[in-house]
C-alpha cells in the first residue's frame, strides 16, 4: 500500500485529492509541519527539501505534488487519470501537469510579492499572461483536456482553488469559477478537503 506523507492545510491537498481519485487504499502518514516533522532525518531521507507532500511506494519515494500526480496516474492506469502512452492527448496532459508548478506557482509568488522580472527571462513570463492563458484553455471545459478529467486537473485545480478561492490572490474569472466548481463537486475533492482540514 502506498504511504502519503501529508500535513493539514498545505499543498498536501492535491496529493490527498489524487489518492482519493484512484479508489485505491493508501496510508496517510501525518507529518505535521507546524511541529517540525518535515525536518527529521527520517523524513529528509524521503524528501531532502523537507516539504510535504511526499509518497512512498515500496522502495520508491518521491515528492513534488505534480511528480506524485504523474507517478500515481502511471501506477494505477485503471483509474484513468492520464491518457495512455501513445495517445496524442498525452502531450497536452504533460504540458498542463508541468504548467502548474512551472507557471502557476511562480505567478502566484509574483502576485503576492509584486516582484518585477524581465518576462523574457522569467520562465513563466508574467502573472497576467499565465492567468490569461489558463482562462483561454479553460473557456470550453469542462476539464483542462476537454471532456476527460486527468491528474493535470488535480494539479491545476488545486492551484487555482488556492489562488482564487482560498487566498483570493488572483481575481476570479467566469472560466475559473466554473472550473473550480466542477473540481469541488467531485466526491474525491470533497473527501480530500475534509481530510486536509485536519
Ligand atoms: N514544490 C512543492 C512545494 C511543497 C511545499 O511548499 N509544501 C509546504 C506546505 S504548503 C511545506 O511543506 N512547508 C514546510 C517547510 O517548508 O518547512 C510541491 O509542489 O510539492
Amino acid at each position: 500500500m502506498m504511504q502519503l506523507y501529508w500535513s493539514p492545510r498545505t499543498r498536501s491537498f492535491s496529493a490527498l485529492w489524487l489518492m482519493e481519485e484512484t479508489g485505491q487504499a493508501y496510508e496517510r502518514v501525518l507529518t505535521d509541519i507546524s511541529k517540525g516533522a518535515q525536518k527529521t532525518p527520517a523524513y529528509l531521507a524521503i524528501n531532502p527539501m523537507g516539504k510535504v507532500p511526499a509518497l512512498r511506494d515500496g522502495e520508491a519515494t518521491l515528492a513534488e505534488a505534480a511528480a506524485i500526480c504523474a507517478y500515481v496516474a502511471e501506477r494505477y492506469p485503471e483509474a484513468k487519470l492520464a491518457p495512455p502512452l501513445g495517445d496524442p492527448k498525452r502531450a497536452k496532459y504533460l504540458y498542463w501537469l508541468f504548467f502548474s508548478p512551472g507557471c502557476i506557482e511562480p505567478a502566484m509568488v509574483q502576485v503576492a510579492t509584486k516582484i518585477e522580472m524581465n518576462p523574457v527571462a522569467a520562465g513563466w513570463g508574467e502573472a497576467q499572461r499565465v492567468f490569461d492563458v489558463l482562462d483561454a484553455a479553460l473557456a470550453k471545459g469542462p476539464w483542462i483536456l476537454g471532456e476527460s478529467f486527468s491528474a493535470a486537473d488535480i494539479a491545476i485545480g488545486s492551484a487555482l482553488n488556492f489562488a482564487v478561492r482560498l487566498f483570493k490572490m488572483v481575481p476570479a474569472r467566469p472560466s475559473f469559477d466554473r472550473y473550480i466548481d466542477a473540481c469541488a463537486a467531485r466526491p474525491a475533492f470533497q473527501r480530500a478537503s475534509g481530510i486536509a482540514a485536519g
